[in-house]
């Protein structure tokens, strides 16, 4: 008798568990513990991002399956699909929202379009390193713009790295502003970005991460810019031949967590799957760094020819774009923008 009413509170507290929780969400399942006799509910996470198998953020996405995994002991299940399966980044965050995927690392470019203020890290040559980088973003102001996600009804759960953006093309070396000049560039989809490359004398186009490849490849677009980690293993040498560093970009990605699911998770849930979260954004941004170097010298292998930017060239550029970080700076918020320029200064003291 005890056994069977332990059963049925075990079974009532469930229920009202599922409820809370949005009930029959495709992300909460019931399996019966044979051990235990009783009905333990396990919730599965499906993580999407835009890389493919062979990234440094694959490699950090399954860092954090295989923390939290373990940590809830297979309460939480984590499923993971690289290579845009799950649609690009704007899809992907718009997927939290509805409930169709629980999580996505997307640049801060494509978050703007949500929150206004994170376009504040697409102001050109804004981070001179990554030390500065890990100390805005690891700070009050970066940990501050990821309380701004909760009215989109996402979590943000720290940054993770995408790297200095540098230029490709399949036209010509780019060695100043001036060979910039009607260059068919690819951007983010992000206002600020299109308006810097115009500055600079390109062409710029909006375009979605999973359309970039085929874009370069039927030479709709004459280049792109990305990390260098991004271009070698995502096999951009196959259809570009100029690479240059412009470094003009320190690009952070943004764990996302769909708000609704993270709220129907349990506390000591909620903070297994923040610290997996935090502690593989770190392992990732090591790794990223640890072959950062290597990658550069792999695309030269590939055959791409690699133009150096001189200080000179790269101060040309930087006061090209000063008109356009000055127009967004209401859009992305003065204080903001203010915020982040007093945190950089202080990082670098
Ligand atoms: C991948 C994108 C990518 C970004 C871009 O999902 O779109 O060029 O740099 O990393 O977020």
């Amino acid at each position: 008798m005890k056994k069977k009413l332990g059963l049925m509170l075990s079974t009532a507290v469930l229920a009202i568990g599922l409820v809370a929780c949005g009930g029959g969400s495709q992300s909460s399942t019931t399996e019966t513990d044979p051990s235990l006799d009783a009905k333990v509910e396990t919730k599965t996470m499906r993580a999407g991002i835009g890389l493919n198998d062979q990234h440094p953020q694959y490699k950090g996405l399954l860092k954090f399956k295989e923390i939290v995994e373990e940590k809830t002991e297979g309460a939480i299940k984590v499923e993971t699909y690289h290579s845009g399966q799950l649609g690009d980044d704007r899809t992907m965050i718009e997927g939290l929202q509805l409930g169709s995927q629980e999580i996505t690392i997307p640049s801060t470019a494509v978050i703007a379009n949500f929150v206004p203020e994170f376009a504040v890290f697409d102001i050109p040559f804004l981070f001179p390193n990554e030390e500065v980088a890990d100390a805005v973003l690891g700070g009050e102001v970066g940990e501050g713009l990821l309380d701004k996600l909760a009215a989109q009804n996402l979590v943000g759960l720290g940054y993770w790295e995408n790297g200095f953006r540098d230029l490709t093309n399949s036209v010509r070396p780019v060695a100043t502003a001036e060979d910039f000049r009607g260059l068919k560039i690819r951007t983010m989809e992000n206002q600020l970005h299109l308006e810097a490359f115009r500055a600079l004398g390109a062409n710029p186009t909006p375009m979605a991460f999973t359309e970039l490849f085929a874009a370069m490849q039927q030479k709709t677009v004459d280049g792109q810019e990305n990390p260098y980690s991004t271009i070698y293993l995502q096999k951009y040498f196959e259809v570009q031949e100029y690479v240059s560093n412009t470094h003009h970009i320190y690009s952070p990605w943004t764990f996302l967590v769909s708000k609704p699911f993270f709220d129907g998770l349990t506390p000591e849930q909620q903070e297994i799957v923040t610290e997996a979260a935090y502690a593989a954004g770190a392992y990732q941004r090591e790794m990223n760094r640890e072959a950062g170097a290597e990658y550069l010298a792999n695309l030269q292998e590939e055959g791409m020819i690699f133009t150096e930017i001189t200080p000179e060239a790269r101060q040309e550029m930087v006061d090209l774009v000063q008109p356009v970080i000055e127009k967004f700076t209401d859009q992305i918020g003065r204080e903001t923008v203010e915020a982040v320029f007093d945190a950089v200064a202080e990082a670098q003291k």
